[in-house]
């Protein structure tokens, strides 16, 4: 199992095959409304283009919360204790977690993602620049429970979770309940969790964050029908269809939707799947959170909020939870 990318790298792959993709889009489409799961927004191409949103002016939340870990670095790390296992849900690119690394020093570093490219290439470049770090890269689906693989070795030392991004936004309550349950469990008692959550705000700023002047969104959103197109040879007319964001102020979540522009049918895998004119695939959602909201939150799921540090926009939130011993 193990591909070395770099020396100090040891790589499990673990990750969702193109028969899994398969059956979660049939399903999807099959149901009413029909839905897809974000996590499949992550192909090579899906990843650069988030990235590529992680820059636009609109996109506060990496910037913000880039600029918070910069600034309080050292004092999460003093709270999280030197020689830690620091292991990432959803490491992407990590621009935030270099900064972290740095200032925590982790006897090893687990990043877990679902993008298999971006995983190989950033936990080698990782591993290059701090050698004194081992390096477990996982390729993963960790929304769903997950035995973290190779940390045996560091059994007498705390476990630390980090979930940057405000990725938790992207689950349902009660989907981030468990979410946050399993990640108690592989914490252990006396571990603890980072996590990044965005703050509730005015929707005109949420709404310029996820329909972009440029549309980089709308093409990020649009890549999954091309991505169904490509690796599932589907016959859909991806210009058949446009982006739409909104912020749904009662669910307190930002939805992104793909909305077909026609009456049409979409065949997938010899199965044919009708849509109306103005019908929408639900591809996201992006719940914001108040910190009371996220604290009682992480207290449904077994954790103890400890700390919690915003910027000066009130825009973005880290907070730092403890798994009671
Ligand atoms: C990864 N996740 C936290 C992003 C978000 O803001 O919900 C994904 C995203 N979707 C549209 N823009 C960014």
């Amino acid at each position: 199992m193990a591909r070395g990318s770099a020396s100090r790298v040891s790589y499990h792959d673990l990750g969702p095959d193109t028969g899994d993709f398969r059956r979660d889009v049939i399903a999807g489409l099959s149901r009413a409304p029909k839905a897809l799961s974000p996590k499949y927004f992550y192909d090579e191409r899906g990843s650069e283009l988030f990235e590529a949103i992680c820059d636009l002016p609109e996109y506060y939340p990496t910037r913000t919360e880039i600029a918070l870990m910069r600034d309080k670095a050292r004092d999460m790390a003093r709270l999280l204790g030197p020689r830690c296992v620091l292991i990432e849900y959803g490491s992407g690119s990590g621009r935030k977690t270099r900064i972290l690394v740095e200032a925590l020093a982790p006897a090893a570093y687990v990043p877990i993602d679902i993008a298999a490219a971006q995983l190989g290439g950033f936990s080698s470049e990782l591993a290059r620049d701090f050698p004194e770090v081992a390096v477990i890269a996982v390729c993963a689906d960790y929304s769903r429970p997950l035995a973290v693989p190779g940390i045996d070795r560091f059994r007498g030392n705390r476990r630390v979770i980090y979930f940057p991004g405000s990725t938790i936004g992207n689950f349902t309550v009660p989907e981030a309940i468990s979410f946050l349950r399993n990640a108690r469990a592989v914490g252990r008692p006396g571990g603890a969790m980072l996590v990044g959550v965005d703050l509730k705000k005015n929707s005109r700023t949420l709404h310029a964050a996820y329909d972009d002047a440029q549309g980089v969104t709308a093409e990020f959103n649009l890549n999954l029908l091309a991505r169904i197109k490509r690796e599932l040879g589907a016959d859909i007319d991806t210009k058949a269809f446009r982006h739409r964001a909104f912020y749904n102020e009662e669910l307190g979540r930002i939805e992104m939707h793909l909305e077909s522009l026609r009456d049409q049918q979409v065949v997938v895998a010899n199965r044919t799947f009708v849509f109306r004119r103005g019908e929408t695939i639900h591809t996201e959602n992006s719940y914001k959170y108040s910190i009371a909201e996220f604290q009682d939150l992480a207290r449904r799921a077994g954790f103890e909020p400890q700390a919690v540090w915003t910027d000066d926009e009130n825009l973005f939130s880290v907070h730092y939870l403890t798994v009671p011993a």
